[in-house]
Parts: structure tokens; C-alpha cells; sequence
């Protein structure tokens, strides 16, 4: 495959509603886009970065810095065979995992389209449908929480994960279990908390939550060892598990029995299924967490929790969870049973809704030889 020409698309969509995190809150999300152009194809991939560093350090800005000024230049002009080669022209180029993953996954769905397979085939996905969950943001009442869950819990998602931070924790996830006794619920602290909070989670454990998600820093991982080792309550990792060595490193540490997988975080589709592989080999299950993305990078991330050791529902909801209207023809939407469709169409095997996007887009970059 010869890349002839990017385009750089800076996109703006508003929310349904606002999303809180344990640091954040947004109403409308800044996006970055690319379509990569070869002879044959074209693909669109969607960068996950976040338009300020919360979630981590890469912004749109940088990464489009990374991809204009480093990543893109390796590849312009080049005959490619896939993945694999991209990897290796790159690996010497350190950090901006969520630069490098646009390109990486735009190099996946081309090498799709010419072997005339579906994403998830290709990366060795076996199922036809994958688990939805949902992820609620802070609320500024428990009656808000609520409301919202039983919404979505009539809408047919299997588990709610809700986003806690100091203050709104504790007393949230009591409210949330008296209403709901058997829900599938988990936690998300976005690493809000220290280990001197462990009392708050040793008191969660009363609450049979199916996981507390990144309760400490992202670079905790010892501190979260023990917290692991004072708790019942399965810990979950996110922003901790970098790459797959750290996947390795929780695993042999203990530092948590669940690994939440974004394929941005930790550089592309590539890492993502080697932390698959790393989990099940210490017997821990993954699941497929979200960046609030459009379409296409939901699908990407549809493709990856077709993998058979995503044995836990995903941070994947239907295109209506979180947008007005989604920049791909037909959304995602949710079946009855709270599953969403692997598209089986070659490729990233969805279809871009050209005028949806004209009308999200703020600016457009060509960039070719
Ligand atoms: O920590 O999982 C997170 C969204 C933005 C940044 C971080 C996180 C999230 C989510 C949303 O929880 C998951 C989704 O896309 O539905
Ligand atoms: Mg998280």
C-alpha cells in the first residue's frame, strides 16, 4: 500500500449531555480525524486524544504536530505492507501513543479492505455482537444518577459504570445499590485517590461492585499492588497500563485482575492486542474502554472487543449515548439483548456520513508529497 496523500480533518461535536469525570467536564468534544489516501482506498481513522491533557498528556494539538511533523513524513510516498512495517519505522520515536494509533489503525483497515476482510477478522475476532456497557459521569444529584441509569437500563445495557471522585463516592454507590441490588455496577476514580484512601475502598467492598477502575495516579502501579492486596473488589487498570510491559508489570506485581484496553492509550491496535494476550496469559480478563469517540473510532474499537479474552462488557455504547447525530450512516445502535454488531463488511466496515461531517468540521489540512 503507497499513502499519497492525509488530510487532516479538526472536527467539533457537541454532547447529548455533559460528561464529568473525577478532573473534567465537557459538553462538546474536539476531535482529530485523518483520511489516509492510497492508490486504491481511502479510510478514515479517528485520533483519541482529547482537546487538554486530562486523560493524559497528548492533546489534538500535539498529535497533530507528531503526525504532521514526525509520523506522516515516514510514511508519505512509502510502499507499506501493513502494520507491522509502520511499527517498526516508528517504534524509535518515543511516547505520543495516540498519534501514532491513527496511523497505525488507518494501516489496519486498509490492509482489511485489500485482503477483503472485516476489521475484527483480521485482527482475529470471533464474535458477532459485543457486550455494551454504559459509563455515566458525575451527576449533581444521586436522583440524577439515577434517572439516568434507569434510562439506560431500559434501553437494554448490561452493566453501569459511574465515575466517582473524593466527596462523591462512598454515599453514591450506596444510593445507586439500594435502588439497583443486582446491577452489574462498577466504579471509575480516573486516579483521583492515594493509598492513605484505602478505609473508602475496603468499605466499598461491602457493595459488590464488579471492579473500582484507576482508583490511584496512573503511575501508582505498586501503591495500587497493595491496595489490591486489601481489598476483595477486583481492580480494574486504565491509564496505569501504558503499554503492554506494563501489563506485565501489574500482572506479576498484582496490581490489579482486570485491564480496561484503549487502543489510543497505549499506541495503536497492534499494543492492544498484545495486552489481550498478556491478560490471558495471566488469566485476567479485559474489557474495551471508550474516549468518547465517533463513529469510527467506535468501530475500531467494536473490531477490537470481538477478541475472545474481552470477556467483560465494554465502554461501547450505541452512536445516540453520545451524539446528536453521529458522523457515520447508519450509527451504532443497541440490540434488545444490550449487544452491539461487529460490522462484517471489509474493512472498518462502516460508512461516513460525508455531509454529517462537513458540517462538524472546522478545518481541513492536506498533506501530501
Ligand atoms: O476513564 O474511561 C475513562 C471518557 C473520557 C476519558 C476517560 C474515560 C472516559 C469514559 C467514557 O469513561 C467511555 C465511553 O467512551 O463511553
Ligand atoms: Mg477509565
Amino acid at each position: 500500500m503507497r499513502i499519497e496523500r492525509v488530510d487532516l480533518i479538526f472536527v467539533r461535536m457537541p454532547l447529548v449531555s455533559p460528561f464529568e469525570t473525577s478532573n473534567n467536564r465537557v459538553s462538546e468534544l474536539d476531535k482529530l480525524l485523518l483520511k489516509v489516501y492510497t492508490p486504491e482506498w481511502s479510510v478514515y481513522s479517528e485520533c483519541t486524544a482529547d482537546p487538554r491533557p486530562f486523560y493524559s498528556y497528548e492533546t489534538v494539538g500535539t498529535a497533530a504536530l507528531i503526525l504532521k511533523e514526525v509520523l506522516l513524513p515516514e510514511i508519505l510516498g512509502k510502499n507499506l505492507d501493513g502494520p507491522g512495517t509502520y511499527l517498526k519505522m516508528t517504534g524509535r520515536f518515543r511516547g505520543h501513543p495516540m498519534a501514532k494509533a491513527t496511523v497505525e489503525n488507518a494501516l489496519w483497515m486498509l490492509l482489511a479492505l485489500e485482503q477483503g476482510k472485516p476489521l475484527a477478522a483480521l485482527l482475529g475476532g470471533e464474535k458477532q455482537r459485543i457486550a455494551a456497557g454504559v459509563s455515566i459521569g458525575i451527576q449533581d444529584t444521586t436522583e440524577d444518577l439515577n434517572r439516568a441509569i434507569a434510562a439506560y437500563l431500559e434501553e437494554g445495557y448490561r452493566r453501569i459504570k459511574m465515575k466517582i471522585k473524593p466527596g462523591k463516592d462512598l454515599s453514591v454507590v450506596e444510593a445507586v445499590r439500594r435502588s439497583y441490588p443486582s446491577l452489574p455496577l462498577m466504579v471509575d476514580a480516573n486516579g483521583a485517590y492515594r493509598l492513605s484512601d484505602s478505609a473508602l475502598f475496603e468499605a466499598m467492598d461491602g457493595w459488590s461492585l464488579m471492579m473500582i477502575e484507576q482508583p490511584l495516579a496512573p503511575d501508582d502501579v505498586v501503591d495500587h499492588a497493595k491496595l489490591q492486596a486489601r481489598v476483595k473488589t477486583p481492580l480494574c487498570l486504565d491509564e496505569s497500563i501504558q503499554n503492554p510491559y506494563f501489563a506485565r508489570v501489574a500482572a506479576e506485581l498484582g496490581a490489579c485482575r482486570i485491564i480496561n484496553i484503549k487502543q489510543g492509550r497505549v499506541g495503536g491496535l497492534s499494543a492492544a492486542k498484545e495486552i489481550h494476550d498478556v491478560a490471558q496469559a495471566n488469566r485476567m480478563g479485559v474489557w474495551c474502554g471508550g474516549m468518547l469517540e465517533t463513529g469510527i473510532g467506535r468501530a475500531v474499537n467494536v473490531a477490537l472487543a470481538s477478541l475472545p479474552n474481552f470477556v467483560y462488557p465494554n465502554d461501547i455504547s450505541a452512536s445516540k449515548r453520545y451524539w446528536e447525530r453521529d458522523i457515520i450512516d447508519p450509527p451504532f445502535s443497541l440490540n434488545p439483548d444490550g449487544t452491539l454488531d461487529v460490522p462484517s463488511a471489509a474493512g472498518l466496515g462502516v460508512t461516513v456520513d460525508e455531509r454529517a461531517l462537513a458540517r462538524v468540521t472546522l478545518a481541513r489540512e492536506v498533506i501530501r508529497l
